[in-house]
């Protein structure tokens, strides 16, 4: 299945037979003072040179997130968007837990973008996916309701099965719908990985829909987070996985996508990885 995005000049399918999509996650004040402060002032230097820094090193989606605990997310994802837009030719994806952010961005970002993220909760479902059809956007589906994140990989199949029926009672295909299991970390309950690993297959196995990962949940708490996060993230494309939110300029993760995608038999002739390797892991 190929979940289609587009930015201003360029279209990327995501898709459960082709190479992992890496989406970039750096547009995202959590964790990052600098940034955080810069957005406080409506500056937009650092949203658009990351922009640029992560697609020159093999991001094919930008994700924008400009939460912060002060609001101005109505004003502020707009404008991240239109510099995103504006910097880069790829596809965006407009990372808002509020509604009226979210119809705020839709309304300037051009091309098709990902809407990250509708989850199973009656008031998400009904305030998503209007504007998601409204636009002629994909969208995230994130395997949470009121109850929060099912620990077993089951409920989590119900919950993604439940976005896919509200948004075909929406009018919205399969095809646009990526669904996100979503990660516990290990540090908590050592059954977290296996539990998201069952639900990227079963999903993937059962509905042809292509799914995604972010963060890096798993290894909170733990040491050696970045060894964690790489084991898992092949474990998950071995599962299925067909995107991820991760960081682009982790060379080491950037390399991991690489010798998975050609291990699962998605680079023909082994030609991306032989030209990032001569590219020195940069370009694509
Ligand atoms: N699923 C979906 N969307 C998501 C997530 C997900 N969006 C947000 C998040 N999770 C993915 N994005 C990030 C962005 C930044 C970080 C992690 C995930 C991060 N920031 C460092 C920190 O917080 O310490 C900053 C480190 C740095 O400066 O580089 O780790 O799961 N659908």
């Amino acid at each position: 299945m190929r979940t289609i995005l587009r930015g201003t000049g360029t279209e990327v399918a995501i898709d459960t037979d082709g190479p992992l999509v890496v989406v970039g996650e750096r547009i995202n004040p959590s964790g990052r003072k600098r940034m955080a402060s810069a957005l406080a002032r409506g500056d937009m230097s650092s949203v658009r040179d990351e922009a640029i820094a992560q697609v020159q090193a093999g991001a094919r989606v930008i994700d924008v997130n400009v939460s912060s605990p002060d609001g101005q997310e109505e004003s502020l994802l707009p404008l991240a968007v239109q510099t995103v837009a504006a910097a880069v030719d790829v596809p965006i994806a407009v990372d808002t837990s509020s509604p009226t952010a979210l119809a705020a961005a839709l309304a300037v970002c051009p091309g098709k973008p990902l809407v990250n993220s509708v989850t199973a909760e009656a008031s998400s479902l009904s305030a998503i996916l209007p504007l998601v059809r409204e636009h002629g956007c994909a969208v995230i589906g994130l395997c949470l309701d009121e109850a929060g994140i099912p620990v077993d990989a089951s409920t989590r199949v119900e919950l993604a099965l439940k976005i896919i029926q509200a948004a075909a009672d929406h009018g919205i295909g399969v095809e646009d719908i990526v669904i996100d299991p979503l990660a516990l970390t290990v540090g908590a309950d050592t059954t977290a990985a296996v539990a998201t690993l069952e639900a990227i297959r079963t999903i993937s196995a059962s509905q042809g829909v292509n799914t995604i990962l972010g963060g890096s949940n798993i290894s909170f708490g733990l040491p050696d987070r970045g060894l964690i996060n790489r084991s898992f993230l092949a474990m998950a494309m071995a599962a299925g996985l067909s995107s991820s939110i991760l960081d682009p300029l982790d060379v080491e993760i950037f390399k991991t996508v690489s010798a998975c995608d050609l291990l699962l038999g998605r680079d023909e002739y082994a030609m991306r990885f032989v030209q990032r390797y001569q590219n020195g892991w940069r370009l694509t």
